[in-house]
């Protein structure tokens, strides 16, 4: 495979709580996944993601918990940081864009990004009226006010978008507004604000997402929701301009020497896909390549870069961050020249879990009400990939699902355990004992092991095409499937019973079964790596057992195996996660 470069992005999360198990299935899981896919291939991968502090979120929560604002963000971006972590979710880098250590470095590439659109004159500085709480003295951007959507006429709206139906909403045309500060009803107030001309990049934009309908032609799979949410929008409706500007001082300040820019920041949605670069530029730095290395992935065409996010956020990574990145290009070329910003490759969207406790109904996850299964409580009782296991295999990738628990227990248990882990125990353990933990000898292979090998290999090959097309379930079924296969092998060919008869024929069948293992073990990794870690030490595999196109290097005959370990526990409930 020619060499291949990735810059990787999971949605940063909002410093302002803890972590489920939806965010996890949203997001973050998938990216991950796909990382380790990559680096098995022998792509040049980086994976960035970190906290997204600035905007309203944090400052609501921040009143909420009545801390300040800083002590807050930072609070979460280390839990957050955690559980990541227990997960095996592994970032080249996990920054915030307000966290002391990389505010400075967002800040710049921030105001850097807001000038040069600035002077290209795609920004229209406006004179509007916003909502204005009188108790409060203050404007209400954003999530700060609520009411009943203008489209969809839920009254789960808020002042930047609809958590029903995700529309992006002007403020003003919210039904009802209420301050979330005060609970009072707010006035119109005149205020000043800049205007990103999407209107003027619509052409453009359309282009490119009409481009994206065919992957043959841009060598990726867009999903079909991401698609609609964003082409199919724009089509049916234009694209009104945006206001990247808010009355808050929590967040990049706006970088114009204009007494109407006082006191105001940029829009959260404008800094915080400016993070993706940021804490890119920040890894460049810290690593010694120099900030400006940055360039090497953001600003080469040999670079593709991928965003892994959850449904509600498609409008600003399909939209709006591709036009504010085509908006800092001098030339019309959609893909940008060398030098200058590279659309997204790709953007990765799922949709949410639902939940449901034993002897419960399904719910929406919901935090204020508490029903999620929070990461931190989960590592206090398992390991990490019997999750991972779970929610890949039942991920959103088209439609939501419910993450079950009784349903992740039986999952686990059947699946799990009854596939992968029994064919590795079996197969062990048979060696170990008939076989003095050695690699028995392949002998002449005979058309049943053939076919089974011949399985390895589609597998290995599936597996990698669905992984490459982001059709992560589909791939796990297929590595079960060969796990499955292994046993019904295994079943047919009787070893137990040859090892008195013929054991030349039992010898042939362990060696087959063992060689499935290999591939078993590359191939689970990207999904489960912790439990590909364990395989990869009983078959006693060198480093570099990883690589992808390894997954059927065959162990040689005589190659010594250690002692086998559990590889997945059997799963109960009774403690730990229950409502
Ligand atoms: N903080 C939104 C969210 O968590 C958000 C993503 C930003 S990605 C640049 O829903
Ligand atoms: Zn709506």
């Amino acid at each position: 495979m020619a060499s291949r470069r990735y810059l990787v992005t999971a949605a940063l999360p909002y410093s302002n709580g803890r972590l489920h198990v939806g965010h996890i299935a949203g997001a973050y899981l998938p990216a991950d996944t796909y990382v380790r896919y990559l680096r098995a291939t022998g792509a040049e991968v980086r994976f960035i993601c970190g906290s997204d502090d600035n905007g309203v979120a944090a400052l609501r929560s921040a009143r909420l918990e009545q801390r300040p604002v800083e002590e807050l963000t930072a609070a979460y971006n280390r839990c957050q940081q955690q559980d990541f972590e227990g997960l095996g979710i592994k970032f080249d880098i996990y920054g915030g864009t307000h966290q002391p250590r990389y505010a400075k470095t967002h800040e710049k590439f921030s105001q850097d990004f807001f000038l040069k659109i600035f002077q290209k004159g795609l920004f229209s500085k406006r004179r509007i009226n916003q909502l204005y709480d009188v108790e409060a003295a203050q404007f209400l951007p954003d999530r700060f006010v609520r009411g009943t959507c203008p489209f969809c006429g839920s009254g789960n709206a808020y002042g930047d978008q609809c958590e029903e139906c995700g529309r992006a909403i002007d403020q003003t045309t919210l039904i009802d507004p209420v301050s979330i500060l005060t609970e009072s009803r707010p006035v119109l107030r005149e205020t000043v604000h800049w205007y990103l001309r999407l209107d003027q990049l619509q052409a453009r934009l359309t282009t490119w997402l009409d481009g994206k309908k065919d992957p043959a032609a841009c060598g990726a799979v867009w999903r079909p929701v991401v698609l609609n949410q964003s082409l199919g929008r724009i089509v049916a409706e234009g694209l009104p301009e945006r206001a990247m500007t808010r009355d808050l001082t929590w967040g990049v300040p706006v970088p114009l020497d204009d007494p109407d820019a006082q006191g105001k920041s940029l829009y959260v949605w404008f800094d915080a896909p400016i993070g993706y670069v940021s804490f890119t530029a920040a890894w460049c730095a810290e690593s010694g390549a120099g900030e400006e290395a940055y360039a090497h992935w953001w600003k080469d065409p040999e670079c593709k870069v991928v965003h892994f996010i959850g449904e509600d956020n498609i409008v600003f990574h399909a939209i709006t961050w591709p036009a504010m990145l085509l908006a800092t290009h001098d030339s019309t070329d959609l893909q940008g020249q060398p030098g200058e910003y590279q659309l997204p490759h790709n953007v990765v969207a799922n949709s949410f879990m639902n939940i449901k406790f034993p002897g419960k109904e399904e719910e929406k996850i919901s935090k204020s009400r508490g029903t999620a299964v929070w990461i931190g409580d989960y590592l206090k009782s398992f390991d990490p990939d019997p999750l991972r296991y779970y929610l890949t295999a039942t991920a959103p990738e088209g439609a939501r699902t419910t993450f079950d628990l009784d349903d992740f227990v039986t999952r686990n248990n059947g699946e799990l355990l009854n596939a992968l882990g029994n064919f590795f125990n079996r197969t062990l353990t048979f060696a170990q004992k008939y076989f003095e933990s050695k690699v028995p000898a392949a002998g002449t292979r005979g058309t049943d092991d053939k076919v089974q090998l011949g399985r390895c290999k589609t597998a290995m090959e599936r597996a990698g095409a669905e992984l490459e097309a982001c059709h992560f379930k589909a791939a796990l079924h297929v590595v079960m499937s060969l796990a499955r296969a292994g046993n019904v092998y295994f079943d047919q060919t009787k070893p137990f019973h040859t090892r008195k008869t013929d054991l030349e024929a039992c010898g042939r069948a362990i060696n087959v079964c063992l060689q499935t293992c290999r591939t078993l073990t590359t191939l689970i990794a990207p999904f489960l790596p912790a439990t590909g870690q364990r395989c990869a030490a009983m078959l006693g595999l060198a480093p570099g057992w990883e690589s992808w196109p390894a997954a059927i290097a065959e162990l040689p005959a005589g190659q010594g195996l250690s002692e086998p370990v559990i590889l997945v526990k059997k799963l109960d409930l009774k403690e730990g996660l229950g409502a």
